[in-house]
């Protein structure tokens, strides 16, 4: 009581809310504010979830991958071929960004059937594979259509979702490094959008793990690679089958992945399946596809697109796997040598 207004916001903010309220007009401050009242309030009637935070957090996203990188905590292999193009400058424009939106997607499982040897095989393709970049695209457009009558533009990011979104304060990390939002648990993907819009109410932290992992390590047991570890919370992503198998096609599994691991097209759902917090969410499949026969062996065979039948191309598109055909001989294979 009694303390002059600017010291109390100083002890209270962080220092980038602090900027903003300090920089920026009432009005704008106002309208900006009710501005990102009605954003959050369309994603949660389309039944998404998002925050925004301050783009002055961005130089500690960086820090954290880079400063874990330093450390020698990532397999090299693994950082050059899936972490190195993050890019922790503001892309194709909008130089004025002053936040970064985040926004969860509830995201369902996908299934292909096929038929080898007189018997079916239904594989699972994990939340986010199916119009993955079409999801990030139309969450993006949706932001601006949103954004952009009220004087603010949106541009696209090249950040690590899941850190980004645990400090926003939108999700919470599983001791599987997969991220959980409530009410979605991880079935879920990640999109995230710089915009002019300035951030008005911060709710960055530090990273957080769910509550129920405490007790749990169900996903740590589940996991047949060791690759979520008793060592170190980060994930050794180097023994994560998904790693492997959404390598090239000509790249072979390793030979200490045993073949009775893999349970999915590509991905695997040996953690998701094991979480209490997503066993709500195990029996929701969306898009599926059944191969004949035929069409299993010439995926098998590593048919190209031209040589596939148009229905068979159909299919694929359908389930968003058309441009993983390199892949299928080796992921295929594995199943049909296992027992049934
Ligand atoms: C590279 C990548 C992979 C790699 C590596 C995964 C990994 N855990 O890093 C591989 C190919 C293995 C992979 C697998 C999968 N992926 Co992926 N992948 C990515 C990608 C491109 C980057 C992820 C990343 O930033 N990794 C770097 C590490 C360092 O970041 P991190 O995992 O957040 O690690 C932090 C924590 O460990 C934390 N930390 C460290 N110590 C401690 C201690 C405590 C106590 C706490 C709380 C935190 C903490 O600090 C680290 C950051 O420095 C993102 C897309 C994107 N642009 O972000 C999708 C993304 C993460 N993938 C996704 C999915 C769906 C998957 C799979 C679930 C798919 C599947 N079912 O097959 C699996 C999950 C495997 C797993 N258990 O993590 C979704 C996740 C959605 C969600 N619900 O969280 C994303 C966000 C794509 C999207 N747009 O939605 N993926
Ligand atoms: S996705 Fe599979 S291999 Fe990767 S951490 Fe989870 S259970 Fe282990
Ligand atoms: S299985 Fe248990 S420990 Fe693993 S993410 Fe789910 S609640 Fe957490």
């Amino acid at each position: 009581m009694g303390q002059p207004k600017e010291t109390i916001r100083q002890k209270k903010s962080a220092k980038t809310l602090y900027d903003v309220v300090m920089n920026m007009p009432l009005e704008n401050y106002e309208k900006a504010k009710a501005c990102t009242r009605e954003l959050l309030h369309h994603l949660t009637e389309r039944g998404y979830k998002g925050a925004v935070t301050s783009m002055g957090h961005l130089s500690e996203l960086k820090e954290d991958i880079e400063g874990r990188f330093r450390q020698g905590l990532f397999d090299k292999e693994f950082f050059r071929e899936r972490l190195g193009w993050l890019d922790f400058r503001i892309l194709n424009g909008l130089p004025e960004a002053k936040s970064i939106i985040v926004v969860a997607v509830p995201s369902p499982q996908s299934q292909a059937t096929f038929n080898c040897n007189g018997q079916k095989w239904a594989l699972i393709l994990p939340p986010t594979y199916v119009a993955y970049n079409a999801t990030t695209k139309q969450t993006q457009g949706f932001l601006a259509q949103i954004l952009n009558p009220k004087g603010y533009d949106v541009a696209p990011t090249a950040l690590p979702l899941k850190l980004l979104a645990v400090r926003s304060g939108l999700a919470e990390y599983g001791r599987n490094n997969i991220t959980y939002v409530p009410g979605m648990g991880s079935f879920l993907q990640l999109v995230a959008a710089y915009s002019d819009l300035p951030c008005t109410e911060d709710r960055w932290r530090e990273p957080q793990m769910m509550q129920r992992c405490q007790n749990c390590q169900a996903c740590q047991k589940a996991c047949p690679t060791g690759a979520i570890a008793t060592d170190r919370f980060l994930l050794h992503a180097e023994r994560c089958i998904v790693f492997h198998n959404e390598k090239k096609g000509n790249v072979p599994f390793p030979t200490w992945i045993d073949p009775s691991w893999h349970n999915c097209l590509e991905g695997c759902m040996h953690c998701q399946r094991a979480c209490p917090e997503d066993a709500r969410f195990m029996h929701w499949i969306e898009e599926t596809e059944e191969f004949t026969q035929e069409e299993t062996a010439l995926l098998l065979d590593g048919a190209t697109q031209d040589q596939l039948p148009a229905e068979t191309v159909r299919k694929l598109e359908h389930l968003d796997i058309l441009n993983d055909l390199d892949r299928f001989p080796r992921n295929l294979s594995v199943f049909f040598k296992k027992p049934a």
